[in-house]
Parts: C-alpha cells; sequence; structure tokens
C-alpha cells in the first residue's frame, strides 16, 4: 500500500470556467470547509494543503466557433498541469479540488507524463454521471467540462490536445485506460464517439443489473497483475452521485449510486492499493443545503482512501473473500 502512505497534496481551482452555471469556483473552499484535510489526516495520513491556484475570471460569454471560454480553460489547465506535475515529482499524491471537470484534463495530463517517464501504466476511473466526451461538433452547450475525456484522447481543439499529448506526440490517453462508471446522461453524437473509440462504460443500466460489486471487480481488474506498478487516477465528477443525496452540483441526472453503491465503489478502490491521484470536480456550494454535498465528498474520499469499520481487515485477502 505504498501509494496511500505518501503525502497527499491538496491543490484548490477556483474556477467555473468549464461549467453551464456558476458556483463551481466555491468547491475547493467548501471541501476545507467541511473537514477534507483533517479527515484524511485522522486515518494517517500526511496532507499538504498548497491553497488554490489561480487563474483568469469568468467572462461569462457564449461560445465561440463551439467552444466557451477556451483561451480561459487553456490556461486553467495549463496552471493545474504544472501544480499536479509538481506535486508528482515530489512523491506527493495530488488531489486536486475543482472546480469543474475542464480541469480534470490539466489534471490527468500531467499524470499521464509522470506514468509515461516512468514507465508506469495508468488507468483512469471517471466516475461521472455524464461521458464528457463531446466535441466542438457534437456539444449541445460548447461547454468544455462535457469535454476533457475526449480531449485527453485526442479529440479536441489543438490548445488542449496538445497539453493533454505525451513527450512523443501521442495523446494522454488510449481509450482502454479509461472506465466510465456511473453514466446516465449523454449526448446523441457524443454517444457514437464514445461507442466508435471503445471506451469500457459501465452505466447505471449496467450497475442496476449486476450490482456496484461485480461492476468495481470488473472496472478494477487487472490492476493487481504482479509485473505491473498500476498508476490508478480516479476523476469524481460529484455529479456521479444521485441528487437525492448530492444536490450541490449543477448538472444534477437522477438515478445515480446511493449513498451505500457509492461507499462500496470507494471502497473497492481503496482495496486496490493503487490510487495515486484524484480529481474532485463539480462541487457547486451555491446549489448546496448546509454544505452537505460537500461533507457527503470528504466522506467518500475517507473511504477512498481506506477508511473502513471493523468488521474487515483491509489488508487481509481472506477476511474480504468471507464476504
Ligand atoms: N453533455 C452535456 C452536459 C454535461 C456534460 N458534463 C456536464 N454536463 N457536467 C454537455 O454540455 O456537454
Ligand atoms: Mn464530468
Ligand atoms: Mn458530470
Amino acid at each position: 500500500r505504498a501509494a496511500s502512505t505518501r503525502p497527499i497534496a491538496l491543490i484548490g481551482a477556483p474556477t467555473d470556467i468549464g461549467a453551464s452555471a456558476r458556483g463551481a469556483a466555491m468547491g475547493p473552499d467548501a471541501l476545507r470547509v467541511a473537514g477534507l484535510q483533517t479527515a484524511l489526516e485522522n486515518h494517517g495520513l500526511r496532507v499538504l494543503d498548497q491553497g488554490n491556484l489561480s487563474g483568469p475570471a469568468n467572462p461569462w460569454q457564449t461560445p465561440v466557433q463551439g467552444y466557451r471560454h477556451l483561451p480561459e480553460v487553456v490556461q486553467w489547465n495549463q496552471s493545474v498541469f504544472d501544480a499536479v506535475s509538481a506535486a508528482l515529482h515530489q512523491g506527493h499524491l495530488p488531489i486536486l479540488l475543482g472546480g469543474d471537470h475542464c480541469l480534470g484534463l490539466g489534471s490527468i495530463s500531467a499524470v499521464a507524463r509522470h506514468c509515461a517517464a516512468l514507465g508506469k501504466p495508468l488507468r483512469v476511473l471517471w466516475l461521472d454521471a455524464h461521458a464528457d466526451f463531446n466535441t466542438s461538433a457534437l456539444t449541445p452547450s460548447g461547454n468544455l467540462h462535457g469535454m476533457p475525456l475526449a480531449c485527453l484522447c485526442g479529440l479536441g481543439p489543438e490548445a488542449l490536445t496538445q497539453l493533454a499529448s505525451l513527450p512523443g506526440g501521442a495523446p494522454a490517453l488510449r481509450p482502454q485506460q479509461i472506465r466510465l462508471i456511473g453514466v446516465r446522461s449523454v449526448d446523441p453524437g457524443e454517444k457514437r464517439l464514445v461507442h466508435e473509440q471503445g471506451l469500457e462504460v459501465f452505466d447505471m443500466r449496467y450497475i442496476d443489473e449486476v450490482g456496484m460489486r461485480q461492476t468495481m471487480q470488473q472496472a478494477l481488474a487487472g490492476l493487481d497483475a504482479s509485473d505491473a506498478d498500476f498508476h490508478l487516477h480516479v476523476s469524481f465528477d460529484v455529479d456521479f452521485l444521485d441528487p437525492e443525496i448530492a444536490p450541490g452540483v449543477a448538472t444534477t441526472v437522477p438515478g445515480g449510486p446511493t449513498y451505500r453503491e457509492a461507499q462500496l465503489c470507494m471502497e473497492m478502490i481503496a482495496d486496490s492499493g493503487r490510487l495515486a491521484s484524484l480529481d474532485i470536480v463539480e462541487l457547486n456550494p451555491a446549489l448546496d443545503l448546509r454544505n452537505r454535498t460537500a461533507e457527503l465528498a470528504v466522506d467518500l474520499v475517507e473511504s477512498l482512501f481506506g477508511k473502513s469499520t471493523l468488521m474487515r481487515a483491509p489488508s487481509s485477502p481472506g477476511v474480504r473473500a468471507a464476504w
């Protein structure tokens, strides 16, 4: 479990530059107010809060050639890329506190380059109600928080695909490295592109049918290969969760994972022992009820870092198998 004993670096990116509504810029502070740092410290982890990055204000303009605020999105992502790269370089486990999900591009680009330099295989779990796989031709909104995953796979405006490229010029991610989990809202053209690119999708229908346990077993399959030291990145869009328990997001979609399903999802990721970087994005305190969604996110992140009840020893496969 070397990954989880590394010091954690909290990196705030207070912006809603890629979103459809204002408010996600307050996400980092809402997570701090909900006690993220102390919660992790209480599990014996070292946590360094690096404060907030800065970047351009949200000019709140209409899309230009299919993109809203593209230059500003590039600037924010460059800062995120730099900060996440520096954290990884220092041996820290970066947690990006968003901000909207367009920032996943900078964060995962940094992770992908880090892994490429070390020859480490990378897998990305994208926990989200949406596929975030739009392009300028397909997007209904022009909002770049609906496009980061496509950009990471090389489909998007050059300014972003360039940031999201490996030294040899290949895209940061190949579709086979991605697992989409909790999806329940995909635009028609976006759906075609997701299929075309061959992404592995565990949508809500799938989770309904086989349950969260089998879903996560499949999404995490292969990570325990003894000949490969996987880097696991989790990009946690808070709208993944059912809006009944997580009202503090701008783009709620009904029918998401329940509290129990979300906990199991996080616990099984923790059990993999491979978590090495994380994004927490799309939390919108302006739409929340008494910081409830931020507190829930903190609760789930504790599970992601190995908080467990007394019912099992997380490091003991025998106990796990008994369940
Ligand atoms: N697919 C829609 C909606 C959306 C995507 N991500 C979020 N909303 N948060 C779009 O605008 O691309
Ligand atoms: Mn998203
Ligand atoms: Mn989403």
